[in-house]
């Protein structure tokens, strides 16, 4: 089987919240570039890449010139393709654009293997289960007000979900009471046996994050995520060692090499990989074989209809973030109901885009 076209489009979605209805900014928007692969053999794979921001039409190119590459390759070897692409591409790598559509490309490689061999993604990489517990994620955000908060937590329990994710580090004027306050709100929204975990985007220094940490240790949080500057190893293995909580963290560094610091220093308690960050499903594989080596568990960001294969696959899979940015370029996705999230049963990453959207693909444009 060899690649005989690369196709890729821009897509633009509003940015809703839909799993508790939350406050949307009036005609905000995400940008994702898609890319679909179509082989000799009829069999054609895709990928979803993003984080592009006010570089996503660079991130479409880059998307482009990749695919012109790899017309003629082998499917079935996307170490070779992945080698290849780095070679041609200098030192545009190994983090930035040049990951971020490789991710895309690695994606649709992985597809079009699986559905050559008539299975899906989860089972072509270890098939460890057929159903994964699933966390409601981008409800409980940080700019929302506390009262939104706390009616957006009782409908997502009213709504099935067994667990969730808000944040701290608040924007404004903010104290340490006031943001251990709104944990304390938080978990008496949702009783004592909701999971509830809490995301900080770095926003903390070392002592905050001991300090706050501490403080909410009594509202039993299942991980406290990205405390402090992701790359701080040292710095965020003295939180991990300080406090009771769990820490998770891994989504914002590039490749697989910084989880080897990480897992090294014992910096995080979760490793939680980005698909696009990490350079797509070849290499997201090698992180978490990586982290199971360190009895660490694997958690996913972003992307959960494709994420659901691979946390399903693996032995240390923990939970899938559903964060639905995506779900409204395909026809029927995988959805959550009652904190689980069962494995697409189609061949491949058993996903299709939208026939209006699969209409809008061009070649290399
Ligand atoms: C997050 C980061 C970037 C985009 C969306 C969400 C957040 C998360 O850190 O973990 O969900
Ligand atoms: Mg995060």
């Amino acid at each position: 089987m060899k690649i005989q076209r690369v196709m890729t489009q821009i897509v633009e979605l509003p940015a809703n919240e839909p799993l508790a209805d939350g406050p949307m900014i009036s005609g905000a928007t995400r940008l994702f570039v898609l890319v679909k692969i179509a082989t000799s053999d009829d069999v054609e794979g895709i990928g979803v890449t993003f984080f592009g921001g006010g570089m996503t039409k660079a991130l479409k190119q880059a998307a482009d010139d990749l695919g012109e590459l790899i017309i003629g390759e082998d499917p079935a070897q996307p170490e070779r393709i992945v080698g290849k692409l780095r070679a041609a591409c200098g030192m545009s790598g190994p983090g930035g654009v040049f990951t971020l559509a490789l991710s895309a490309i690695d994606m649709a490689l992985w597809d079009i293997r699986a559905k050559s061999l008539s299975v899906s993604v989860s089972r072509l990489l270890g098939g460890h289960r057929d159903r994964v517990p699933a966390y409601a994620s981008g409800a409980l955000m940080r700019h929302f007000t506390l009262e939104q908060v706390e009616k957006s937590a009782g409908l997502l329990v009213e709504r099935g979900w067994k667990a969730m994710k808000t944040q701290l580090a608040l924007p404004g004027h903010t104290t340490p009471d006031i943001e251990v306050n709104r944990i304390r709100v938080l978990r008496e929204a949702i009783g004592p046996d909701i999971q509830l975990m809490c995301d900080i985007n770095q926003g903390w220094d070392t002592y905050q994050a001991i300090d706050i940490g501490s403080r909410i240790e009594p509202f039993h949080l299942h991980w406290l995520e990205d405390v402090t500057q992701a790359e701080d190893y040292q710095g965020l293995a003295r939180v991990t060692a300080a406090l009771k909580t769990p820490i998770a963290g891994g989504e914002y560094v590039w490749g697989i090499e910084p989880f080897r610091q990480m897992l090294e220093a014992r910096s995080v308690d979760f490793a939680m990989i980005d698909l696009v960050r990490v350079g797509g499903i070849t290499q997201w594989l090698k992180v978490a074989g990586m982290a199971e080596a360190f009895n660490v568990p694997v958690v996913s960001h972003l992307i959960p209809e494709v994420h659901i294969h691979l946390i399903a696959a693996i032995p240390n899979g923990e939970i899938v973030e559903y964060m639905p940015w995506v779900r409204d370029l395909f026809d029927d996705p995988p959805i959550p109901t009652d904190g689980m999230m069962d494995v697409p049963v189609g061949a491949g990453l058993g996903l299709s885009f939208t026939r209006a959207i699969d209409g809008d693909f061009k070649v290399n444009q």
